[in-house]
């Protein structure tokens, strides 16, 4: 196969979107061969490689043709799309449950804060321009945007801004530069991106069946499956026990006309306290499974 009708997925070469990214791809089956030059990733089965690259040059790369995918945060994404005309080249596929975090304002913790307009005439440091004037004039306010490309939190204390807006998880970087988080400009998680146009060769379907099993894992992740026995007459009892409200199977168990089998997909752990209450409403044999990967 020629090298470029292999596909190509830019991932970050290293950073809080790494790992997750790589665990990923591995339980979609993908292996891979890293390059000498620490650039590349070659896939061994399917016909995928990875360019590792700074997550701020994703969106761009597959602007250009460069990669046809890639896995960044929301935030870099819309950033990227607001700040140029080649932002309708790419589509967002899915999010992909990790990366969690948000892009919001914060104040000095003295400052007063009674919304939007509360920012005013202030100037605002951060290093999403794009996405804080968007955000600023869907509520008509006027204020000064001062793009940094890092340490934006301590902007305030150093007297080369009043407020910032950047990224927020935890809250304890806000909490140590004396800032308070007052409102919320973008919830982000890492998404899978995709060139909107894919070249008319093998590689749409190799997005096609990317696609199926990052589903399969993404939509199973954290389920458990669990097994159980129960009176027939129970059953409506033991399916109101249990959580996530799943649509269980039910099955006839042979020789045993009184007697059901139930096997449901729960959409998380399913603690000691969730069975013994399952038990309680009639069931026994209880399985808990985990479920690593689906195909509908
Ligand atoms: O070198 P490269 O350019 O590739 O990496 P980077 O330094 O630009 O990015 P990196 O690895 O820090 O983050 C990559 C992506 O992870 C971001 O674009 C977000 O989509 C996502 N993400 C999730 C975060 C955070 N959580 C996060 N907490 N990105 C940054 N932070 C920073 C934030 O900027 C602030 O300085 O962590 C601090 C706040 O964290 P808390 O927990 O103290 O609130
Ligand atoms: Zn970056």
């Amino acid at each position: 196969m020629n090298p470029r009708e292999r596909l190509r997925i830019a991932v970050q070469k290293s950073g809080r979107l790494s790992e997750p990214a790589f665990d990923l791809l591995d339980r979609c089956g993908l292996r891979f061969r890293r390059s000498r030059d620490g650039l590349f990733c070659f896939g061994e089965g399917e016909p995928i490689d990875l360019l590792l690259v700074r997550d701020d040059d994703i969106p761009g790369l597959i602007a250009q043709g460069v990669c046809e995918l890639g896995i960044v945060g929301r935030n870099v994404l819309d950033e990227f799309s607001r700040g140029t005309d080649a932002g309708p080249e790419l589509q967002a596929m899915r999010g992909l449950g990790f990366g969690h975090c948000r892009l919001a304002i914060a104040v000095p913790q003295e400052r007063a804060y009674d919304g939007p307009a509360s920012l005013a005439g202030l100037r605002l440091a951060t290093s999403y321009p794009n996405l804080l004037r968007d955000w600023l004039r869907r509520h008509a306010v006027q204020a000064d945007v001062v793009t940094l490309a890092g340490s934006v939190e301590i902007a305030p204390r150093l007297g080369t801004a009043d407020a910032i807006c950047d990224l927020v998880q935890s809250g304890a970087t806000l909490l140590a530069n004396q800032l308070r988080e007052v409102d919320r400009v973008l919830d982000s998680e890492a998404v899978l991106v995709r060139a909107a146009q894919l070249p008319a060769d093998g590689r749409a379907d190799v997005v096609e069946l990317l696609l199926r099993r990052i589903e399969g894992v993404t939509r199973v992740r954290g389920s458990r499956l669990l097994l159980l026995q129960a009176a027939r007459d129970c059953v409506e009892a033991v399916i109101a026990a249990l959580p996530g409200s799943p649509r269980p199977t039910v099955l006839q168990m042979d020789g045993q006309p009184g007697q059901v089998m139930l096997q449901a997909l729960c959409p998380d752990e399913l603690g000691w306290r969730q069975l013994e209450e399952i038990q309680r409403a009639g069931a026994r044999e209880l399985f808990v499974l985990p479920v690593e990967r689906a195909l509908a």
